[in-house]
């Protein structure tokens, strides 16, 4: 797996999971900056292990010239019952790409660590695999990986860029030396 983003930001944890893991304006707006549309959303809903679970449908806009111009995905997470309040968030989500080529072969797991640093700070790491299903064969399987990493390379680097503008405005008027 490859680690995409790892950084603390001017943020407090609480704030971050909720920019991030809920029907935020940021991730609205950071949605439609990717041309991701026709999101539906589930509630965080506990399940027997007392861990929550949600899911996201939607569709993507892709750049790549060897995929079609949009896929349908789903988007699986769950935030593990050992999160605290504030202090710290594990988020594991498993994204389905439903209409690239091989996509039954594939699927991208990434794993969102939010950990409070301070009261106005938390570190955010985010760690990405991509997992296979069935095995296609060895250039299949160097194709699917390549070009899984630019598109999440690129994805990770806008998010942790708009992170950083949203920490600017939330951060206007408070400097924090
Ligand atoms: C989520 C991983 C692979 C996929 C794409 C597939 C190429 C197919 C390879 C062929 C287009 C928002 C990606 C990047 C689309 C976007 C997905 C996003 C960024 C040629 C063999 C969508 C996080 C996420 C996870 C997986 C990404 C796909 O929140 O290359």
């Amino acid at each position: 797996g490859r680690l995409y983003v790892n950084t603390v930001f001017n943020i407090s944890a609480e704030k971050m999971f909720e920019l991030l893991f809920t029907e935020s304006h940021f991730i609205r707006r950071f949605m439609n900056a990717r041309k991701i549309t026709n999101a539906i959303l589930t509630r965080w809903q506990s399940d027997a292990s007392g861990s929550m679970k949600r899911s996201l449908n939607y569709t993507i806009t892709i750049t790549n010239p060897l995929v079609g111009k949009f896929s349908t995905a789903t988007e699986n997470q769950i935030l593990y019952k050992e999160f605290r309040e504030g202090q710290y968030y594990l988020v594991d989500s498993e994204v389905y790409t439903h209409d690239v080529p091989y996509h039954d072969y594939f699927y991208t797991q990434n794993r969102y660590c939010i950990i409070r640093h301070s009261k106005r700070k938390c570190r955010l790491r985010v760690y990405t695999d991509v997992k296979y299903k069935k095995q296609p064969w060895g250039l299949v399987k160097s194709f699917i990986t390549k070009n899984s990493w630019s598109g999440l390379e690129d994805y990770f680097r806008h998010l942790e860029s708009e992170l950083m503008e949203e920490e600017a405005e939330l951060n206007q008027g408070c400097g924090d030396p």
